[in-house]
C-alpha cells in the first residue's frame, strides 16, 4: 500500500495567530465570567497554572538573553549608550504618562458630585526607596540569591557584568557563552511552548475577574474608570505612536500589532514581570529587536518603566481630591508629576504594586490616605489597564533603541504576519 505523505499543512488550529486565540479566550472569560458569576473562579487555576508557567521563565530566560546580549555586542561603550537612552526615553515618557493621567482627571472630573465614605486603609503610608537606596540595591551580594529570589534589577546587574567579563577574557570564555546561547534558545523554545496555552489561561484569569466584579462594584466608579481607561489608550496611540514616527521613522501600525500577544498577557495576568518572556518573544519575533537590546532593555523597563501606573496615579490622585473637595495648587500637581514618576519606577511589576505606591504621591500632597479604600475595590480592573501601557512602553523603548543602534531588522518589524 502506497505511503501517502503526511498532511503538510498546519491544522485550522495552528494557522489562527496566537493573539487571535488569546482574544477569544479573553471574551469567551468575560462572558463566562458576566453569565457565572462568582462560580466562574473555578477556571482560576487555568490561568494560575499559565501564570506560574511564563513566570518560571522570567529568570533563565532574562539572565541567559541577557549574557549572550552582550557578549554578542563586544562593545561595553555600545553598552553604556544602550542604557543611558533607554533610561533617558523611559523617564521621558513616564513625564508624559503622568501628565496625561493629571490633564484627563482634571478636565472629566471623575470625582465631582460623587457622595462616598472610605474606611482606614491598613495598606497605606509606605515609604518610597529612596533613589539612594533604589541605586545600592542594584548591586546582588550573592547572585545566585538573587536568581533564586528573581530580583530582576540584580540579574540585570550580574549579567551584564558576566557578559562584559566574558567578552574580555575572550577566547577562554567562548565555551561558557556557547553554554548560554544554547540554554538561551532553548528557553526562547520553552516560552514558545508555554505561550500554547495562553488561550486557555487567559480564559480563566479573565473568567475569575469578570465573575469577580459585579455591576454594584462598578458602576458608582465607572467614570474614573472609563478616564483611566481613556488616558491609558490615548498614552499608547498618541505618544509611542508620535515617538516611533517621530525618533525612529518607523511606522506604528506594525507596532501595536507585534506587542498584541504581549498586551493581552499583560492585561489578564495584571504583571509586567510575568509578561516579560512574552515581551522578549514579541520584540524578537515580531519587531525584529536584537536578542541583545530586547535582553537589556525589556527586563529593565519591566522593572523601572512604569507609564500606566504614573497615568493611574496622575488620574487617581486628582479624582481623590475631587472627592474630598480639595482644591489642588500649580504646585500640587507638580509635586504629584515628579513623586508619581518616581515611585512609578520604585514600583514593582505585580500585581497591585501601584495601589501601594499610590500613597506615596497622595502623602506627598497631604490628601487622607484612607480614601486608597474607594479605589481599592476596583484595582484589578484599574491594574490591568496600567500594566498593559507600562508593557506597551517597555516594548516601545526597546524599538526605538534597537532602531537607534542599527539593531532593528526592519523586513520583520514592517512585515504583517505576526506570529
Ligand atoms: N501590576 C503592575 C505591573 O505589573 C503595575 C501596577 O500595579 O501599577 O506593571
Amino acid at each position: 500500500m502506497t505511503q501517502t505523505a503526511p498532511d503538510q499543512r498546519p491544522n485550522l488550529w495552528r494557522r489562527i495567530p496566537l493573539w487571535q486565540k488569546i482574544l477569544v479566550g479573553l471574551v469567551l472569560g468575560v462572558i463566562t465570567g458576566s453569565v457565572m458569576g462568582e462560580n466562574a473562579s473555578i477556571f482560576k487555576p487555568l490561568g494560575d497554572i499559565f501564570i506560574n508557567a511564563i513566570k518560571m521563565l522570567i529568570v533563565p530566560l532574562v539572565f541567559s538573553t541577557l549574557v549572550v546580549g552582550i557578549t554578542a555586542m563586544r562593545d561595553p561603550q555600545k553598552m553604556g549608550r544602550i542604557g543611558a537612552r533607554t533610561i533617558a526615553l523611559y523617564l521621558l515618557t513616564t513625564a508624559f504618562a503622568i501628565s496625561i493621567g493629571l490633564l484627563a482627571s482634571w478636565l472629566f472630573q471623575p470625582g465631582v458630585g460623587l457622595d462616598m465614605t472610605f474606611e482606614p486603609n491598613p495598606d497605606a503610608g509606605q515609604e518610597a526607596p529612596s533613589l539612594v537606596e533604589i541605586l545600592v540595591g542594584l548591586v546582588p551580594q550573592n547572585p545566585i540569591d538573587a536568581l533564586a529570589t528573581g530580583n530582576i534589577l540584580q540579574i540585570i546587574v550580574f549579567a551584564i557584568g558576566l557578559g562584559i567579563s566574558l567578552t574580555l577574557i575572550g577566547e577562554k570564555g567562548e565555551p561558557v557563552v556557547r553554554v548560554f546561547e544554547s540554554f538561551a534558545e532553548a528557553m526562547v523554545k520553552l516560552t514558545s511552548l508555554v505561550m500554547a496555552i495562553a488561550p486557555f489561561g487567559v480564559f480563566g484569569l479573565i473568567a475569575h475577574v469578570a465573575g469577580s466584579y459585579g455591576p454594584e462594584v462598578l458602576l458608582p466608579l465607572v467614570k474614573v474608570i472609563g478616564v483611566a481607561y481613556l488616558a491609558s489608550i490615548l498614552h499608547v496611540v498618541v505618544v509611542y505612536s508620535g515617538f516611533l514616527a517621530l525618533l525612529g521613522r518607523l511606522n506604528p501600525v506594525r507596532y501595536l500589532q507585534g506587542i498584541l500577544d504581549a498586551l493581552v498577557v499583560a492585561y489578564s495576568s495584571a504583571s509586567s514581570s510575568g509578561t516579560l518572556p512574552v515581551s522578549l518573544r514579541c520584540a524578537t519575533r515580531n519587531l525584529g529587536v536584537s536578542e541583545g537590546v530586547a535582553g537589556f532593555v525589556l527586563p529593565v523597563g519591566a522593572t523601572i518603566n512604569m507609564d500606566g501606573t504614573a497615568i493611574y496615579q496622575g488620574v487617581v490622585a486628582v479624582f481623590i481630591a475631587q472627592l474630598i473637595g480639595v482644591d489642588l495648587s500649580l504646585a500640587d500637581y507638580g509635586m504629584i508629576i515628579v513623586t508619581g514618576t518616581l515611585a512609578s519606577i520604585g514600583t514593582a511589576g505585580v500585581p497591585g504594586a501601584g495601589l501601594v505606591m499610590l500613597s506615596i504621591v497622595m502623602a506627598q500632597i497631604g490628601l487622607p490616605l484612607e480614601a486608597l479604600a474607594v479605589v481599592a475595590g476596583i484595582d484589578r480592573i484599574l491594574d490591568m489597564a496600567r500594566t498593559s501601557v507600562n508593557v506597551a512602553g517597555d516594548l516601545m523603548v526597546t524599538t526605538l533603541v534597537g532602531k537607534s543602534e542599527g539593531e532593528l531588522d526592519e523586513k520583520i518589524y514592517n512585515s504583517t504576519h505576526k506570529s
